[in-house]
């Protein structure tokens, strides 16, 4: 609203019908006003959204994070807090099927370089572009931090991890005139957030930033089983290589996957996250009341021309 900022009511009709969502309303959606310019009547489409599966009992719903985006940054301390790959891999599978293309910020490299280095290479053969930053003072990575600044840039970004992770503080070192709080942490050791409501800030070259509240997991929202590996991108070149036509690189034989990683081509982090999502895509796709009865890995055709 062209920086103006209102509070205003959601129409009743937005509650109404069958949503898998948990809430009508996401930070980043572009609305329609009702004639009297008090309520908020629609939400348009949106072009992209970041959303994981909501952490409520009952039927499956999902939590968007953040709508109309144009990038996602994944930001994943290398310690304090320790770097935790399933959360990092299922932002980064979020961002992937949306097509929403991602970068992951290594922050507080400062504390252990030789991690920030490792890390990096787990992820160059998943197409995705890392950083490691340090906002330390005295151990600025500043090429680093200018490459953030320079990614943010007309760009809808929502930067997305850990609490404690340095989402905040990461803006405040490449955003000008940004001041967001910045937690201590002891506070953080506790599982206090010190962001604890998105927030959405104009960049002064143009484009905006979106600094959300820390998340604990990334659970996928209703992703099939076949699906998934194309989530991983070096999981997914691999599959011509596969035996099966189908194979989910689980229990298979001759599986190009498994022997990728017995012979340390493949990351042993990136093929752990990918089997957690896969056992949960699996649970997700068994009819109720038959615990197993969904299709197992290593059905399905063998290619032509093999054994
Ligand atoms: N050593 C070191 N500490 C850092 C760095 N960046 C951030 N920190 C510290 O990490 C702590 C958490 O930073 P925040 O920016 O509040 O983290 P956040 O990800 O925004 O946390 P939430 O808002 O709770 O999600 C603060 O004490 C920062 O000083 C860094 O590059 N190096
Ligand atoms: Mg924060
Ligand atoms: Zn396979």
């Amino acid at each position: 609203m062209d920086g103006e900022r209102r509070q205003l009511p959601l129409a009743g009709k937005l509650f109404e019908g069958a949503s898998r969502e948990k809430r009508p309303l996401a930070v980043g959606d572009r609305i329609v006003l009702g004639p009297s310019g008090r309520s908020i009547d629609a939400v348009l489409p949106r072009s992209s959204q970041l959303h994981r599966r909501a952490s409520s009992e009952g039927e499956e719903q999902a939590q968007v994070l953040a709508a109309n985006l144009t990038q996602v940054l994944a930001v994943a301390s290398v310690d304090s807090p320790p770097f935790q790959p399933e959360l990092v891999d299922g932002i980064l599978a979020a961002a992937a099927r949306e097509r929403i293309p991602a970068t992951l910020a290594l922050t507080k490299a400062d504390l252990d370089p030789a991690a920030a280095a490792r890390w990096q290479q787990v992820y160059a053969p998943a197409g995705v572009r890392t950083l490691a930053t340090s906002i330390r003072p005295g151990h600025e990575t500043v090429a680093a931090l200018q490459e953030v600044a320079a990614l943010l840039h007309h760009n809808r970004t929502v930067v997305c991890g850990l609490s404690g992770a340095g989402k905040s503080s990461l803006l405040n070192a490449v955003v000008p005139g940004v001041q967001l709080r910045v937690g201590d942490l002891n506070h953080i050791r506790q599982g206090r957030h010190t962001t604890t409501h998105t927030e959405l800030l104009p960049l002064p070259g143009g484009g905006h930033v979106l600094d959300t509240p820390g998340v604990r997991n990334f659970h996928l929202f209703c992703v099939g089983s076949q699906e998934l590996q194309f989530l991983f991108p070096e999981i997914a070149a691999l599959l011509p290589q596969c035996e099966y036509r189908s194979c989910l690189h689980a229990e298979e034989e001759h599986c190009a996957v498994r022997a990728a990683l017995a012979g340390g081509a493949l990351a042993p982090s990136r093929y752990r996250s990918y089997r957690t999502m896969l056992e949960g895509a699996l649970d997700a796709e068994r009819p109720a009341g038959r615990a197993g009865s969904a299709r197992r890995p290593g059905g399905g055709r063998r290619r032509p021309g093999r054994r």
